[in-house]
């Protein structure tokens, strides 16, 4: 099936979102852009992705939770605790649904841009560390060194980010959602099962 138009979804974005977060959104397209190039992956793919990674994130939890419901769509136990984490799986669901894709790694790349996923593809990767490190991203620590680790070794960047992420969602005493911490033993452990 032929896949939505950028523009279009572009369009649709700036439209949806807030005003940072579109400019986010265009930051991490670009950089998804950028890192498939470097790793031969489709960059229509990596455009389409990063520009609908957040396309749920401007809502209320209230309709993320509605819209969960409402399609059968399960809660995990740290989703329930902190809805936001849910805009990754409404993301996903609206880009089949509302944005008409219908590439698989598309909607996995979105589906897994919040907490990654044991055994991640080349996409999927792509876009979780664009995100972590695009040009707009300011707090996050090592990001000078992650930035540039993300060009030379995917999956070493990956591995710091994931760690950075454990940290600091440790420090602040947040809930971990269990395949975040999957994620990250996963990939330290040499990304084997
Ligand atoms: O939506 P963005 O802000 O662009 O980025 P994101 O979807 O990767 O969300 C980033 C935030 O999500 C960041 O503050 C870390 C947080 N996060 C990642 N995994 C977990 C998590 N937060 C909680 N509470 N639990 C997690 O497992
Ligand atoms: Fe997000
Ligand atoms: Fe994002």
């Amino acid at each position: 099936m032929k896949e939505p138009d950028l523009r279009k979804i572009r369009r649709s974005m700036e439209n949806k979102l807030d005003h940072k977060r579109y400019e986010h959104t265009l930051g991490v397209a670009y950089t998804a852009a950028a890192l498939a190039m470097r790793y031969g992956e489709d960059m229509q793919k990596a455009l389409l992705a990063g520009l609908l990674h957040d396309c749920a994130k401007c809502m209320t939890n209230e309709k993320r939770l509605a819209i969960c419901e409402k399609y059968n769509i399960a809660i995990s136990e740290a989703e329930r605790k902190n809805p936001f984490l849910l805009h990754a799986k409404v993301g996903s669901f609206l880009a089949m649904k509302k944005y008409g894709v219908s590439d698989k790694d598309v909607i996995n790349a979105i589906l897994n841009h919040t907490t990654g996923r044991p055994g991640m593809s080349v996409l999927e990767k792509i876009i979780w560390i664009a995100d972590y490190i695009e040009p707009g991203r300011k707090q996050a620590p090592n990001l000078t060194r992650i930035r540039r680790l993300a060009f030379e070794d995917l999956d070493q960047a990956l591995l710091i980010a994931l760690e950075d992420t454990l940290h600091y969602l440790h420090a602040g005493k947040m809930e971990i959602d269990t395949m975040t911490q999957k994620t990250y033993d996963y990939y330290k452990y040499g990304g084997r099962l």
